[in-house]
């Protein structure tokens, strides 16, 4: 009676048992190597995206935790020393919204929120080094921010510039694109007014060509590099100049073809250009002109751009001179144009460029053909010609005759040699505006003096604390405006009377490097002590969402560039492997807060433990791939759990035994799965349902003289998942040293039972041979496999192999 009350599974009893072995024991601290001590190679950087602390945690988070969990276990139980922090991106405007209808400050309902998450956080058994917390809110963090501002400041890489933004006339604010919903603002409604304000900026378009290489990167997603390369996006063109006599300006255009510049027959300038008014001044145009760019600013990009939008624009009554022909064109102002590609003006090449050719159709302008098919083509007059292969210039002066792309380098040359024209690369990336008119942020620590203009704050002076404001909204100024007190200080270069900044950093800029802070996280006297930096980075193996693609894992990678070029870390990339975890879905929706649809851990955690929790959530699908998350599956882990429970306490009285059975065989066999499937391809699924296996059928042989062996090694592989039940489970089987502190087990080779099958080799899709392989063989293997078979050879014959197609379990195809 007493003995089946002991064996009976509690998570409620284990899990904080354990939680608490862990804290006494700093189980999850690790140190940096000591300043003398040989770097050791075997070290791991473990790191997934850090949380927002809105409210608490929910499944998504689970998932990318316990992900970094397995790994961080795995890799440290190989003998790494790894590192594997957590902060959290604590400044921000849910907070502030949520102070604005709480009524308490944004600091009081962000650390309640952290406090809370971070609870959760032990509750799940997380392997976490909490003597590394840092939170982007905290002085001893935004100190360094700001120091780091100060440093792109020095070097020219954080400007000030004057730029349109979203202003709702109502709320008296400015809003993020997010909060602009179809030219309303997301909050009151109001119509969405374009208007210029002076912000900051980093030049992050100085390293635009740097972004798109990925060198010093191991294994990122092909997809969030095409993202990210498709975001930079880069044309290689000409800038051209067009000269309006009767106000002595010279404008300047991006082409990609600047071969077609004697076709060019009109000339169009974005509504938001700064031009845009000063031209239609004095004119008959004038009240059209204005009454055109008032309209159509609050229009977004994308469907600005869309090819099939009907055309509008207006005639400002000014002409360009072509710098080709000398002509006079008509100079426009229309919405196809955008203000931040190229530089905000076009010369508009109706026959060769579809929508100059709509826009020209629309307002009967001439349409001239200047480059034609390589036949000669029997184009119409007045017609659109599209581009092609081998095209060649006509009615284009001296250069007429010359195929299209030497035509584009001859005609920029001459116009280059009177200073019309140069080359020219036009990236869409735009400078990251990052001052914000908002509260809860780190104050950009600069003031304005009005003999010295910009000054920026002494780095002794820093941090720059964020005052207390009676009101958190912005009404018509930034919050931080509105503290008389703060704003007053005396200019730090000359004493006079300054004023401060009174805007706020995105919280994009925080995370652009707590990475780097973790490593060196109390530092008080720099932001991080490079040699530490350069030991653990690049991050080994990063975890967070694609959604960050074009955000903070682009503005992270220039930070990086930057301070290497500083010198204050000795690397270009911050992240080496990067992977995109899946969705949660719950009933068939994303799991997210905004959709209300989220299930808690917590009441699942209390119910049934963290380790069925965390065990679920990795199983039945890759983790790059949503899971579905279903009440019938998650009771199939929680039976499984008590299984293993019984199954192992069964043969925990068994004797070690040596002896090869097919049960060893078996366990020898998962050891080897569950090792590949988490090395290489991070499928945490499979391994778990081979463990599965194995536990299922030392149920079915208790009596079996590996009984033993097979059950401490279904234990030490589902560490990593459960690790309070194998925890507890270990003890009871008899170890002193714990179980994750056990180095990761190993196949014995000569035990492993490969079933084999047969492969059909081909070569050019014809039969040429087959092979008896093991089943499981990686591609590459089967492929090595395949070409070493002398018959295969003599049909390859030394031709090089110029595609391979691999159907697994079946046949390998050689194509040269
Ligand atoms: C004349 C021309 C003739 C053009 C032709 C194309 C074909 P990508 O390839 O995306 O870089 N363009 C330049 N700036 C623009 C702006 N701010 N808003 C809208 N369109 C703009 O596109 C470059 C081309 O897009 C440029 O080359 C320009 O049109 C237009 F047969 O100039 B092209
Ligand atoms: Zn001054």
């Amino acid at each position: 009676m007493f003995a089946e009350a002991i064996d009976l599974y509690d998570p409620k009893e284990i899990e904080p048992k354990w939680q608490q072995v862990w804290a006494d024991q700093r189980t999850f601290a690790v140190a940096n190597p000591d300043p003398g001590e040989d770097a050791d190679p075997d070290h791991f950087y473990m790191l997934e995206m850090l949380p927002y602390p809105s409210g608490v945690l929910h499944m998504g988070h689970v998932l990318n935790y316990t992900m970094g969990d397995v790994l961080t276990y795995f890799r440290r139980r190989q003998g790494y020393r790894v590192l594997r922090p957590m902060g959290f991106d604590s400044f921000g405007l849910p907070a502030e919204n949520a102070a604005i209808r709480e009524g308490a400050h944004p600091r009081e309902i962000t650390e309640r929120n952290i406090a809370s998450i971070r609870k959760q956080m032990r509750r799940l058994g997380w392997h976490i080094d909490w003597d590394r917390e840092v939170s982007a809110h905290e002085p001893e963090y935004y100190r360094w921010t700001q120091w780091l501002f100060l440093k792109f400041y020095e070097e020219d890489l954080a400007y000030r510039a004057e730029a349109p933004v979203n202003w709702c006339p109502n709320d008296q604010t400015v809003l993020a694109n997010e909060q602009v919903i179809d030219g309303r603002c997301e909050r009151c409604g109001a119509e969405v007014e374009a208007k210029s304000l002076e912000q900051w900026f980093f030049r992050i378009t100085a390293y635009a060509d740097e972004l798109r290489r990925y060198d010093g990167v191991v294994s990122w997603p092909e997809r969030t590099m095409a993202i990210q390369r498709n975001w930079i996006g880069r044309s290689e063109g000409a800038e051209l100049l067009f000269r309006v006599d009767e106000l002595d300006l010279d404008i300047p255009v991006f082409t990609t073809r600047p071969d077609t510049v004697f076709g060019a027959t009109f000339f169009v300038l974005a509504p938001e250009h700064p031009l845009a008014r000063r031209l239609a001044e004095g004119t008959a145009a004038e009240d059209a002109v204005n009454e055109y760019v008032k309209r159509t600013a609050a229009a977004r990009g994308e469907e600005r751009l869309a090819a099939d939008r009907e055309k509008t624009g207006v005639f400002t009554g000014r002409y360009a001179i072509n710098p080709a022909t000398d002509e006079p064109i008509p100079i426009w102002i229309a919405d196809y144009v955008l203000m931040d590609y190229g530089t905000g003006a076009i010369m508009g090449v109706p026959a060769h460029d579809e929508r100059d050719f709509e826009f020209a159709q629309a307002f009967g302008l001439p349409v001239v053909t200047v480059v034609e098919p390589e036949d000669g083509g029997d184009a119409e007059e007045e017609a659109f010609v599209a581009h092609s292969e081998g095209e060649r210039l006509v009615n284009s002066g001296q250069f007429t005759g010359l195929p299209a792309p030497e035509g584009a380098r001859a005609i920029v040359e001459w116009l280059a040699s009177t200073g019309r024209g140069r080359p020219a690369i036009s990236f869409r990336l735009r400078d990251w505006g990052f001052s914000r008119q908002r509260y809860w942020g780190c104050p950009i620590p600069i003031v304005y003096c009005e003999a010295c203009g910009i000054v920026p704050v002494p780095e002794d002076e820093l941090p720059v604390l964020l005052p207390e404001v009676e009101d958190y909204r912005p009404k018509g100024k930034p919050p931080l405006a509105s503290n008389e007190e703060w704003m007053n200080v005396p200019c730090p270069r000359c004493g006079g009377p300054g004023r401060r900044e009174a805007d706020t950093m995105d919280t994009f800029v925080d995370s652009s490097w707590y990475f780097l802070r973790y490593c060196d996280p109390r530092n008080e006297s720099a932001p991080w002590d490079r040699q530490i930096v350069d030991y653990w980075c690049p991050v080994d193996q990063y975890i967070g969402g694609i959604e960050h693609a074009t955000g903070h894992l682009l503005y992270s990678r220039f930070f990086v560039k930057v301070l290497n070029d500083l010198g204050l870390l000795g690397f270009r990339e911050p992240f080496a492997r990067l992977f995109h975890q899946g969705w949660v879905r719950f009933a068939g929706t994303k799991m997210s807060k905004s959709r209300g649809n989220v299930i808690g851990p917590d009441e699942l955690v209390e119910a049934h433990g963290a380790d069925a929790v965390r065990l679920y959530v990795l199983s039945d699908s890759p983790p790059d791939q949503d899971r579905a998350w279903t009440d019938s599956g998650f009771e199939g882990t929680v039976r499984f759990i008590r299984k293993l429970w019984r199954v192992v306490i069964a043969a925990a009285d068994a004797d070690p035994s040596a002896e090869p059975t097919p049960l060893a065989r078996k366990a020898h066999e998962t050891i080897a799965k569950v090792s590949d499937d988490i090395d290489r391809r991070l499928h945490f699924h499979t391994a778990i349902s081979a463990v599965r296996e194995l536990v299922n059928e030392l149920g079915d042989a208790p009596g079996d003289p590996a009984a033993r062996f097979a059950a401490e090694t279904a234990v030490s592989l589902l560490q990593p998942y459960t690790p309070h039940i194998t925890a507890e489970l270990w003890e009871r089987l008899g170890h002193k040293t714990p179980v994750w502190e056990e180095p990761w087990p190993v196949a014995d080779p000569a035990l492993l039972v490969r079933e084999t099958f047969q492969l059909v080799v081909q070569v050019n899709g014809r039969v040429r041979d087959r092979v008896e392989v093991e089943v499981g063989l990686a591609e590459e293997e089967l492929v090595a496999r395949a070409k070493a078979l002398p018959r295969v050879q003599a049909h390859l014959d030394g031709k090089p192999i110029r595609d391979v197609i691999v159907v697994p379990g079946k046949l390998v195809n050689l194509v040269v």
